[in-house]
């Protein structure tokens, strides 16, 4: 249960609820909290504090003016789940429904220290545990398989491809899980904040703790000692004990002028000892730092801006610096050494941020709506490239990472969605991941930059999201169904290899390509 700080509601609160959950239109009342039940609650939360989708609140809405709200409820959100609604709805219903999200709650929902703490669970306790694994298996080869449709995640053997144990998740997971650093452990956030932490060796969850209300991903320092959460819902970071997943602190995220933001994603950046967090509402990065003693230009945001007020808070630990940029951050891709990101904003504007300058560096016209975060990289022709999907256009873009010019534009059957490759292959897999052609996958090679083969796995069913085994012999492929399965190719070939019925798997993770932060992958 949420608990909630309860604001007395004003008068005029009152009334303007009155008015807008009974619009009058033509003579007919339109019942906009009937028509949120029918039609936004389930994906949104009963309450607006989102569960697949995100919390529908003014704070969080900021960014959205009243006349794109409408349209996305017309015409749906590219690249999320978010559907249209022009077919269903009359625009009178669309406008009340609008004013609806725009109303403040009555009540503020609240997630500090007190109640992180109180949510705490430890299903398995340490002495009970052994620290060997329980079963036999190449243990940085395993996979961790996250199955959407039914809420569950399969431990595969990455050698034989046969599933150790399939195990329950908490509802709608989403980023990708992390693993600790020798890949005993590995972690879970889910849309609704819960974070479980989950021991390969014995099979078992150890902790969980609900580090937000509504919320994005997660991050593992590379020390293995901290784990941290971005939220959506409050407006704040939280920071756990990697060990038992107790709440060590929860950073908020305001600016020096007081505006909070939504978090929208957080990162390790191991060879900096710190975390980034993009900002979805100011115009920032913040680079955490979770050195024991953090560098200099560290710990200025307590001074700059104190929500207790008093004389600003001098404790060290998980100090921030901000990156100041010139537009707000939606997606970004970090370099592998962690000197440079590349950011865009929905609207389309990209920029190549230097970290240690603490600004932008160059303006990068990326049209077309890059997915960053799934972009890869490699060398090409002896330069370092990276190559992201777009949402929005049937286009691989494929960028020089010296000069931040566009080399090529690869086009495909359709906007992709996950991109993937490993450092023994010479291909990159691209899916189709929206439109008619969503059951197609492309396979590029990576030294002509031209598309080579393109598969159809199971026609009519979305094709998606690849990953590598640990020597990249084997790539192995999504269809996003409940009634779906993971299918295994032979890297080279291009051969399948195996079939394994799945439960809408959404993403896999390899232990090896993700602890080694393998350049064909995500992080
Ligand atoms: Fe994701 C990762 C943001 C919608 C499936 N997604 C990520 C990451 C970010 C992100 C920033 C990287 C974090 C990480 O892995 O730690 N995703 C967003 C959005 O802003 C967006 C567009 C809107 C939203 O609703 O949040 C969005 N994502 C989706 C989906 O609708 C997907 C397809 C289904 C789902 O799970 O809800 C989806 N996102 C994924 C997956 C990853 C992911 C499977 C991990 C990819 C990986 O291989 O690392």
């Amino acid at each position: 249960m949420l608990q909630m700080a309860t604001n007395k509601p004003t008068w005029a609160f009152l009334l303007l609820a009155l008015i807008f959950s009974g619009t009058v239109v033509g003579g007919a009342a339109i019942d906009a909290k009937a028509l949120y039940k029918t039609h936004c609650s389930e994906c949104h939360n009963p309450d607006r504090l989102g569960k697949m989708g995100p919390a529908l609140l003014p704070q969080n809405l900021k960014r959205l003016r009243k006349k794109s709200a409408v349209k996305v409820i017309t015409k749906g959100r590219a690249a999320t789940q978010m559907p249209a609604f022009g077919d269903k709805l009359k625009s009178e219903e669309i406008q009340a429904l609008v004013d609806l999200v725009y109303m403040p709650l009555e009540t503020i929902p609240e997630w500090g220290m007190e109640q992180i703490h109180a949510s705490h669970l430890v299903p398995n306790k340490p002495e009970t545990l052994s620290d060997k694994p329980i079963f036999k298996a190449t243990m940085d080869n395993l996979f961790v398989v996250v199955e959407l449709g039914d809420h569950h995640a399969t431990l595969l053997n990455g050698d034989t491809f046969e599933s150790i144990k399939r195990f329950p998740t908490r509802f709608a997971l989403h980023g990708g899980p992390k693993y600790g650093p020798n890949g005993r452990y590995v972690y879970f956030a889910s849309r609704d904040g819960w974070i479980s932490k989950f021991d390969i060796y014995n099979l078992k969850y150890v902790a969980e703790v609900r580090a937000g209300i509504n919320t994005r991903n997660l991050a593992v320092s590379a020390d293995g000692r901290y784990v941290i959460v971005a939220n959506y819902l409050p407006h704040t970071l939280t920071v756990l004990d990697a060990n038992d997943l107790k709440p060590i602190k929860v950073i908020s995220a305001v600016d020096d002028k007081g505006q909070t933001s939504r978090v929208s994603a957080v990162y390790t950046a191991a060879p900096r000892e710190s975390f980034f967090a993009a900002m979805k509402d100011i115009k920032e990065v913040w680079e955490i730092s979770y050195a024991d003693q953090p560098p200099m230009g560290f710990s200025g945001w307590m001074h700059d801006y104190n929500p207790e007020g008093g004389e600003g808070n001098q404790e060290q630990q998980f100090a921030v610096r901000r990156v100041k940029t010139d537009d707000y951050l939606d997606d970004f891709f970090m370099n592998q050494d962690y000197t440079q990101i590349i950011g865009t904003s929905r609207s389309g504007g990209g920029q190549v941020v230097d970290l240690d300058l603490r600004r932008a560096v160059k303006a990068v016209t990326l049209p077309g709506m890059p997915h960053l975060s799934s972009a890869i990289t490699w060398e090409y022709k002896g330069h370092p490239v990276m190559a992201t999907p777009n949402i929005k256009e049937g286009l691989v873009t494929v960028i020089d990472m010296q000069s931040w010019k566009v080399v090529k534009e690869i086009k495909t059957d359709g906007p992709g969605f996950f991109m993937r490759s490993h450092e023994n292959s010479p291909y990159a897999w691209v899916d189709v991941f929206f439109g008619p052609n969503k059951d197609l996958m492309h396979v590029i090679d990576k030294r002509t930059l031209e598309i080579v083969k393109t598969l159809k796995p199971m026609p009519g069913k979305t094709s998606a999201h690849i990953e590598f085994t640990k020597d990249g012999s084997y790539a192995l492929l999504s269809i996003w169904d409940k009634e779906g399965a993971l299918i295994i190719y032979d890297a080279k070939t291009l051969e399948e290899v195996k079939r394994l019925p799945m439960s809408k798997p959404s993403g896999k993770y390899n232990v090896h390509n993700k602890l080694t932060r393998s350049s064909g992958t995500s992080h």
